[in-house]
């Protein structure tokens, strides 16, 4: 059942606990790297044990606090659903498996389908990214707003890469941005990613393909911070996932394009 107002704050300022909360355990292991269990999905596919510990902490969370609602993660599958939790536990796991603070746990709530709560808390840097549809974004409490950035030739952006496309496409991809005038950077958070656009740190986000659990906290963010995106939750979404803009509005016609949006 899709909760009313008041059952969207619960959840908000739940999110909110429960990031804190697994930000604690990630750490745990993050400040261990030594006994760190490292292990590969795929090429240049990461996974730690703290990936699965994460995931399955919160999924004990929803169970005994909305044990209604759906969730969806990205160690453990799931399917959608009215009052649905899409969770990456570790965001950016190629960076924390090497000892890089930029990582991050990263949840999103939809309400019938719709992105309407977003949480990305990256504790190792000590920023709690958060937003609710109508009700702004902020980073450590304080309202945050996208870049006012109009010239591409001034402009930041960060491309996101996996080997889940081609890499002629994203090199093209990337090449057309820089011959435009941009600088071109990757940070391998596409959580991170979408969230340092909310607050201007860079104009657009970018990726050919992308994963639900990766954006769906980020793009309540961005939106809430006035940026444009691209509507990553259509199609085959769940299963397949979707290219991904975030970007500040000036700009949306140098970036879409690339994309094919
Ligand atoms: C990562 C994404 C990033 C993508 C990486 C990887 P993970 O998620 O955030 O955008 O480029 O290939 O998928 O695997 O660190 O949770």
């Amino acid at each position: 059942m899709t909760p009313d107002q008041s059952g969207l704050s619960a959840r908000f300022f739940a999110a909110e606990a429960m990031a804190r909360q697994l930000g604690v355990l990630a750490m745990s292991y993050f400040t261990d790297q030594k006994s760190l269990g490292i292990s590969m999905k795929g090429s240049q596919d990461w996974l730690t044990e703290a990936d699965g510990r994460v995931e399955t902490a919160f999924r004990a969370m929803i169970a005994a606090t909305f044990p209604n609602d759906t969730v969806m993660g990205e160690e453990q599958g799931g399917a959608t659903g009215e009052a649905l939790w899409i969770i990456d536990p570790i965001d950016g796991t190629a960076n924390f498996a090497r000892g890089d603070r930029s990582w991050c746990v990263s949840i999103g709530f939809l309400a019938n389908g719709v992105p309407t709560l977003g949480v990305i808390y990256a504790p190792a840097l000590g920023e709690m990214w958060l937003a609710r549809v109508g009700h702004g974004a902020t980073l450590n409490g304080a309202p945050i707003r996208c870049s006012s950035t109009t010239d591409i030739a001034r402009a930041s952006i960060e491309v996101g890469w996996s080997p889940r496309r081609p890499i002629e496409d994203y090199l093209a991809l990337v090449g057309g941005y820089f011959r435009k005038g941009a600088s071109v950077k990757r940070s391998a958070s596409g959580a991170l990613g979408l969230a340092h656009v909310a607050n201007g740190r860079t104009d657009a986000y970018a990726e050919l393909h992308i994963n639900a659990w990766d954006v769906a906290a980020g793009v309540v963010i961005a939106a809430e911070a006035g940026a444009i995106l691209s509507p990553f939750f259509t199609g085959d979404w769940a299963g397949g996932g979707n290219p991904i803009v975030a970007v500040t509005p000036a700009l949306a016609s140098e970036i879409m394009p690339g994309l094919g949006l």
